[in-house]
């Protein structure tokens, strides 16, 4: 039997699915340190991962591994180019995602913009002695200009939902998406600076990569509109944390909403000090559905890739199948 680890706590459902096929090192604790993962990894056919970083040091000292797969749409925890050096094989899980991460960035950006949180706060420390006119007036959804970063699957899936709020759709994208995809989503492609100055709330849901790393910083916040909000579903490192708490706590936008930040779990301490941003750990997928469909889809690509199961040699998403059938490097 191949050997696989699986680096951190999942359904145990997938782990017994897993285990009919493979011997299964799971690792139901913390999250392992590198040397960890490293050490655990050395014996290893194939490995389940939801962040962990996969680079080429870890590759060199895991001679067997031949799959990687990853239970999360991004892969900026894998070096692809190590990956291809020596025929690893990396797959993700896109799309059964799609539509609960669009609710909950639509659950942020509707928090932010309305107070959600803060006023809660407020009500919970028993401030609340009497009804005030002016009590955490926020900005309207309906009516307004959403402005997407990041036109890809999910960024369509925000972009639907913004029919029933009659808002006007701006996006920025690496590309223009097709003419009939705009049509149907009443959504119009403009430059990442127009779409900072147009927009009143602004949704990122791009991947990170090194050339996006602090997409937003100083500079980007200035553009925005006084009154906006903007809200990251996408990656810790697409927006300056520092920046951003600076801009907030100056007022400089009305208001932001996180899932995401640079160096999670750890959170900027200048953004936990401001009261205009929501803060969430990183849970816009977190749906009893979809982190199962998650946890099975990167179970199916594992099996798979390692030439197991049903779709034995068909991995359904595998993110470089140039690899597929050729034999590991060292
Ligand atoms: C994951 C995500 O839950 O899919 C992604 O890229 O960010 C989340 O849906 C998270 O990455 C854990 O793997």
């Amino acid at each position: 039997m191949q050997k696989i680890l699986v680096a951190g706590p999942t359904f145990p459902d997938v782990i017994e699915r897993l285990k009919q096929y493979f011997e299964v090192d799971w690792n139901q604790g913390n999250a392992l340190s590198g040397a960890e993962l490293t050490q655990r990894l050395a014996d290893k056919d194939g490995a389940l991962t939801a962040g962990e970083l996969i680079n080429a040091a870890v590759l060199a000292a895991a001679p067997r591994l031949r799959v990687v797969s990853n239970m999360a749409v991004g892969f900026n925890n894998f070096d692809m180019g190590a990956f291809n050096a020596v025929n690893v094989l990396g797959t993700n899980t896109p799309d059964v995602l799609n539509e609960s991460v669009a609710d909950f960035g639509w659950a942020l950006m509707m928090a932010a913009a309305r107070r959600v949180v803060e006023s809660e706060h407020w009500l919970r420390a028993g401030e609340w002695q009497k009804f005030q006119y002016d009590a955490f007036l926020g900005a309207d959804i309906h009516g307004s200009t959403l402005g997407i970063v990041g036109m890809g699957r999910i960024g369509q899936a925000l972009a639907r939902r913004a029919r029933g709020f009659n808002m006007r759709v701006v996006y920025h994208n690496r590309s223009r998406v097709a003419p009939q995809i705009e049509a149907e989503l009443n959504a119009e492609y403009v430059s990442k600076e127009a779409l900072l100055r147009i927009a009143d709330h602004v949704v990122l849901v791009l991947p990170y990569t090194r050339e996006n790393h602090h997409t937003i910083g100083a500079a980007e916040l200035a553009l925005m509109k006084s009154g906006a909000t903007l809200t990251n579903i996408a990656r810790g490192g697409i927006v300056d944390d520092a920046a951003l708490a600076e801009a907030l706590r100056a007022k400089r936008i009305g208001a932001a909403a996180l899932d995401v930040f640079e160096g999670e779990p750890r959170v900027h301490p200048d953004l936990l000090a401001v009261p205009n941003v929501v803060l969430t750990p990183h849970i816009a997928s977190a749906t009893e559905a979809t982190r199962r469909a998650m946890a099975n889809l990167a179970a199916d690509n594992l099996m798979a890739g390692l030439g197991e199961g049903p779709q034995a040699g068909h991995p359904p998403n595998p993110i470089n199948p140039d690899v597929l059938g050729k034999a590991r490097r060292s």
